[in-house]
């Protein structure tokens, strides 16, 4: 029963890792001057447990600065400074990040990156009540059909352990 209900687990925590996305700035250019990453940034969408991977030379750096630093170009400030030429950020909060080539000049001219992010998506949640495998729940009336069609996917896995730990 242990194993079954850590399998269940399993299933659960999956999704978070199947949809994490490990995304290379300004993909094989790198993190360089000569790159619009406003436009590398259109269309993407960042979620909490994503990651940033920085690849860049020796000649460029990569400050984490506020709204109004990024804006003004002004790395005096930074949060956050890396120089190791491949700086992986793992993305774990919601929210806007803001980034500046520090070098004299870069940032001006476009070497800067924001980048917002948002929740990991609903299937990754990890359940906070304890269904226990052998007591069955109505979905209750204020459930949305996303996630009354979710509950019941979780009895039929939970059904097919509970058979299969008898049967086994
Ligand atoms: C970032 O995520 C990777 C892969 O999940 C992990 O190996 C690494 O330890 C994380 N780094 C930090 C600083 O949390
Ligand atoms: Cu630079």
């Amino acid at each position: 029963m242990a194993m079954a209900t850590a399998f269940i687990y399993l299933l659960l925590a999956a999704p978070a890792f199947v949809y994490a996305v490990d995304y290379t700035v300004g993909d094989s250019n790198g993190w360089t001057s000569g790159v619009d990453y406003t436009n590398w940034v259109s269309g993407k969408t960042f979620k909490v447990g994503d990651a940033l991977i920085f690849n860049y030379g020796g000649s460029h750096g990569l400050d984490e600065v506020t709204k109004s630093d990024y804006d003004s170009c002004v790395s005096s400030n930074a949060i956050d400074s890396h120089s190791d030429g491949n700086t992986r950020l793992n993305l774990t909060t919601t929210g806007s990040r803001y980034f500046i080539c520090p070098t004299i000049g870069h940032c001006g001219n476009g070497m800067k990156l924001a980048v917002t992010v948002s929740a990991a998506s609903s299937g990754g949640n990890t359940p906070t009540t304890g269904s226990s495998p052998t007591t069955t729940t109505t979905p209750s009336p204020a459930h949305s059909a996303a996630t009354t069609s979710s509950c019941n996917m979780m009895m039929l896995v939970i059904s097919l352990l509970v058979g299969g730990a008898f049967m086994g």
